[in-house]
């Protein structure tokens, strides 16, 4: 029997597109969105989200080792692509749509890397209350990030400069939407029992004690000995020379010559690009929208 394939590179028309006023990328169809209105989520799924460049391959690294009981050699049998879902995504040559194959999968399921807004995520997400961790980063370098990640991924608009791109960031007229309004919603949930909240911060200041706390989050245990080998797995360095955890720069779909999918993975490269007066105002939006909510990031270690 052939096989249909729902997405090739080339049908996939380069930029975005407007979706009840969040823009998203012609990879994440009409059809993909209607589908969440009715996805089935289960209890005991585990969903990771965030908002794009913000620690979200990091993260999908430490679920999947805890995942696989820490055992290194189950981890490099686990392809990526199959294992994380990414709902909101074509990517190149699927078969098949990822919340179908979702559908097929045997439970636990580990569903990551969404980054739909609040609006447009399964609804089903608010009543089965899967275990959901939200990774969430200081939103100076998560726009820095993005400058670069539009520069090399094909199917992005490169901003032509960085003020473009600040200002888009800044309106929150770009891919997926408002940076705000994404973590002000999820913040606003992290009491639930059934979320964690984790800054990209506090991973990268003690990336032992992150751990820790997702695996009892998850209820997936580390195996006594075995966190500092762990950490050395999910090292900035270790996973920019390890291509299989980040799947996208063998996708096709990503030029690294412009900038590669691990650049720099620090906290507090902003300060290159931010213009003081850029700075200041960026400083005052936070300000008006996050008033009152509590939620404070760190810019530098
Ligand atoms: S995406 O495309 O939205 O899924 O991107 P995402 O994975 O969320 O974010 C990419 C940024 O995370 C950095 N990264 C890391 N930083 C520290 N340690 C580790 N292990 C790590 N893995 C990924 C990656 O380098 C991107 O940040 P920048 O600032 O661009 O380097």
């Amino acid at each position: 029997m052939s096989m249909v394939v729902v997405s090739t590179v080339s049908n996939m028309s380069e930029y975005d597109r407007s979706v009840d006023g969040i823009r998203y990328p012609w990879a994440t169809t009409d059809e993909i969105l209607e589908a969440m209105k009715t996805f089935e989520v289960r209890e005991d799924d585990v969903w990771l989200i965030s908002y794009r460049k913000s620690g979200t391959t990091w993260a999908t690294e430490i679920i999947t080792v805890l995942s696989c009981g820490c055992d290194f050699t189950k981890r490099d049998e686990t392809n990526p692509l199959e294992h994380t879902c990414f709902l909101d995504l074509l990517k190149p040559n699927m078969t098949e749509f990822a919340h179908v194959t979702a559908t097929k999968k045997p439970s636990p399921r580990i569903i990551m890397g969404t980054h739909f807004q609040s609006r447009h995520m399964p609804r089903e997400l608010i009543t089965k209350k899967p275990k959901i961790v939200y990774v969430a980063r200081n939103p100076k370098d998560v726009a820095v990030s993005l400058y670069y990640f539009h520069k090399s991924n094909k199917l992005l608009k490169t901003f032509k400069t960085w003020n473009e791109c600040f200002q888009a960031f800044y309106d929150g007229d770009l891919v997926g939407g408002s940076w705000f309004d994404m973590n002000l919603y999820w913040w606003n949930r992290r009491n639930d029992d059934n979320v964690l909240f984790v800054k990209y911060e506090d991973m990268k200041e003690d990336l032992p004690s992150a751990i820790v706390k997702i695996s009892e989050f998850l209820g997936w245990p580390v195996p006594e000995g075995k966190l500092e080998e762990v950490v050395k797995h999910c090292s900035f360095g270790s996973m920019k020379n390890n291509k299989k955890q980040h799947w996208y720069t063998e996708s096709g779909l990503f030029d690294s010559s412009m900038s590669p999918f691990m650049r720099k993975g620090l906290v507090g490269d902003w300060k290159n690009y931010f213009t003081v007066s850029q700075n200041e105002a960026f400083d005052k939006l936070y300000e008006e929208k996050m008033k009152g909510s509590g939620l404070k990031f760190r810019y530098k270690l």
